[in-house]
């Protein structure tokens, strides 16, 4: 067991910790209320290794993968469910649930091409019954119609129909899920398409994909319904030559046509920041999707921790007040772990990054820049790594009603012996 602190010691340390930041003109309170209205839009997925429920036990394919067999893997949706309950339990604040269409939750087979509310009323149910809300994914993956590598690129016009009905199927499903929950449900779109070895023709595809995407968002759909999303990728296993859907392309066709772009951070060279990108695109996109990931050389998936890279993420949007422009999604799956676990660290890790971000005395750091004293600048940004932020994550977690610091890992392990063990 790991001891927690009790609730005597977390309110020291936390007014230890306000006294500190109040030094720096930081309110503490103000951080806490802001966070608490930062809505995370957890991946389904991390639950069965990308599995879903359309085809039990088929293999996913579109050049991702979930290494590793550890036991306890959710096989159907009330088993995902229950594990995003617990999850839900583990970390504070109230988020969403990002569902792929290939998880949906009826007793019928259904072809992706024809997908209907009614196949995931019982997410909506659920997720109504919980107070929460869902964003939706379309799934180009893991399909006969994928097998060959391309889906909406596809040189075949029969292939192509097929991935453009099951786009439109998805934008109709969003919508409704919106309309049930009263606010927008952010469907996102990423698709496999590419080359292993060098194309001798990059055009077509690229062309192909455009004419699809125009044919898929031709119908006007309220934005308080549901808001598109397209998100590209560097190369994939099995892509490594040529990705149809690379940055410029969906970034040049988001911009024209006003559609969010979903930034992936697995998915970029390894020295390429997604924290420096934010800043740019949001300049002509209305809204940016993060899948908040962590790339390890060639895999773009390991579970999110508290690194460098998702600091400076928060640290970008805080400062540019765009918490209301940038969806924080989360994107990784590990097969090699605690899946519940594997999501509760992700989460945790985002959520402490925005934390630290909302605490940063960020007026003070823009005057010492504006006065061109950029000695003073480094030093208090390094000063502030070691200011007592961990107090005040406590005491939010305290407050929430979730495990304070490490405590969760009993939580997790008494649900692994109670109802992950016995899968
Ligand atoms: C793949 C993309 C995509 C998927 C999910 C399952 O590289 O990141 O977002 O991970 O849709
Ligand atoms: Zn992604």
């Amino acid at each position: 067991m790991i001891a927690a602190l009790d609730a005597k010691a977390v309110e020291r340390n936390y007014q230890a910790a306000q006294e500190a930041y109040a030094a720096l003109g930081v309110d503490t309170e103000a951080a806490l209320s802001r966070l608490a209205g930062v809505q995370l839009s957890l991946h389904c997925w991390q639950g069965d290794d990308v599995g879903g429920f359309e085809n039990p036990g088929g293999e996913l394919t579109g050049g991702i993968q979930a290494t590793g067999n550890y036991p306890g893997k959710a096989r159907t949706p009330d088993e995902l469910r229950d594990d995003l309950e617990t999850v839900f339990r583990l970390i504070p604040g109230r988020h969403r649930v990002a569902l792929h269409a290939i998880y949906l939750d009826y007793p019928e087979k259904v072809e992706r091409n024809a997908l209907e509310p009614k196949h995931f009323q019982r997410w909506i149910d659920w997720a109504k019954g919980l107070g929460i809300s869902l964003d939706f994914n379309g799934s180009f993956f893991s399909h006969p119609k994928s097998a060959d590598g391309f889906t909406l690129s596809h040189p075949d016009p029969g292939i192509r129909r097929f991935w453009v009905e099951h786009a439109i199927a998805c934008r109709h499903v969003s919508a409704a899920i919106g309309r049930a929950q009263g606010n927008p449900c952010v469907n996102n779109l990423w698709l496999p398409d590419g080359e292993k070895d060098l194309p001798a023709d990059r055009w077509s595809p690229r062309a192909r994909l455009r004419e699809a995407l125009d044919t898929i968002f031709a119908e006007e759909i309220p934005t308080a319904e549901t808001k598109d999303a397209v998100e590209s990728k560097l190369f994939g296993i099995g892509s490594e030559s040529y990705v149809v859907g690379s940055l410029e392309f969906y970034l040049a066709y988001a911009v024209s046509r006003g559609k969010l772009l979903t930034l992936d951070t697995g998915h970029f060279h390894p020295t390429e920041l997604v924290s420096d990108k934010i800043s740019a695109v949001l300049q002509y996109v209305p809204e940016v999707l993060l899948h908040v990931s962590r790339g390890v050389r060639w895999d773009s998936d390991h579970v999110v921790v508290l690194s460098d890279e998702v600091r400076a993420i928060a640290e970008e949007v805080v400062r540019g007040n765009a918490l209301d422009r940038v969806c924080f999604g989360l994107d990784f799956f590990d097969a090699s772990i605690n899946r519940v676990a594997a999501w509760t660290i992700g989460a945790r890790a985002t959520l402490k990054a925005l934390l630290i971000a909302l605490l940063e005395p960020t007026a003070m750091l823009q005057e010492l820049e504006a006065k061109g004293d950029r000695t003073a600048r480094l030093a208090l940004m390094d000063e502030l790594k070691s200011m007592p932020f961990a107090a005040v994550w406590d005491q939010y977690c305290y407050r929430n009603e979730v495990p304070v610091g490490a405590a969760w890992i009993n939580e997790m392990r008494a649900y692994e012996a109670r109802v992950l063990a016995a899968r």
